[in-house]
């Protein structure tokens, strides 16, 4: 079959003075059946995109860049020409992507515009627009770093994003002490996808959690990872929290039974609506 078809639409919206957006989007059905979806934004250093499914279908996708909906056809996602995600993609499983205009901002489709969202990288210690701080509550703090951590054979050699992370160094303290980090903005009454990296690599790492405490409630665990996951950032790709003016959002490392658990996160983001 020589069926061959390219959609090709451009959109540029400068909303955010030098964060102005473009986007590429190619639709190609060849023999093959492939997908390719290109995208580049000017004035921008970010290039990622979320992914979302959405109950849409091929009619309507058309020349709205930002739902791609496939059937029976095998989707291959590039930035630039360099492949971030790949693969199949069940017949008639839509999705959408979700756009972010540069760190810290999402594309908000309703209003055709980048607004702000909840973002740390930990590049300042403290870092001024990191909705997330050292908690008292706890046996003692995160350490911002930069490069491999102190001990042979646990944490990162690099952060996942910019020069910087947090970490646990786990070389002085007991075994279970905790560091926390917690929230101290207030939150609108809705669910939040809290995303992130996190990197948990030695032979005793403890555990990692995120949790949510309502002012005199008991902490409620929402996402929790536990032991040796490797030398590597893995990508949280979302964790749905259901916030309110009166709850906390807490990330908790917990020190294991010697020096080799060091714990890692880095790139945390808050996104103002549900994860996919
Ligand atoms: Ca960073
Ligand atoms: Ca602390």
């Amino acid at each position: 079959m020589n069926l061959f078809k390219v959609i090709i639409c451009f959109m540029k919206i400068a909303s955010l003075g030098n964060a102005c957006l473009e986007f590429k989007f190619s639709r190609e059905i060849s023999a093959s059946d492939s997908i390719q979806v290109i995208s580049n934004y000017t004035g921008s250093s970010k290039e990622e995109l979320f992914g979302l499914c959405a109950p849409r279908c091929l009619s309507d996708m058309a020349c709205n860049a930002f739902d791609i909906c496939i059937e029976k056809l095998q989707c291959r996602t590039i930035r630039g020409w360099t492949p971030f995600l790949t693969g199949d993609v069940s017949a008639g499983l839509c999705r959408r992507y979700q756009i972010e205009c540069d760190d810290g901002y999402f594309y908000d489709r309703e209003n055709k515009t980048c607004r702000k969202h909840e973002y740390c990288d930990f590049e300042g210690d403290p870092e001024s627009s990191c909705f997330l701080s050292e908690s008292t509550a706890d046996e003692f703090d995160w350490t911002c770093h930069t490069g491999p951590t102190k001990s042979v054979g646990t944490g990162p050699t690099s952060a996942a994003s910019g020069q910087y992370y947090k970490y646990i160094e786990t070389s002085k303290i007991g075994q279970h002490e905790r560091a926390l980090l917690e929230t101290t903005k207030t939150f609108q009454d809705k669910t939040y996808c809290l995303t992130m990296y996190y990197h948990m690599y030695g032979a005793t790492t403890e555990s990692l959690l995120i949790q949510t405490k309502k002012v005199n409630d008991a902490h409620i665990t929402r996402w929790q990872k536990s032991g040796n996951q490797g030398n590597i950032w893995y990508q949280l790709s979302g964790v749905n929290l259901t916030l309110d003016s009166q709850t906390k959002i807490l990330i908790e490392a917990t020190k294991g039974s010697s020096y080799t658990g060091d714990i890692a996160i880095d790139h945390v983001k808050l996104w103002p609506f549900a994860c996919p």
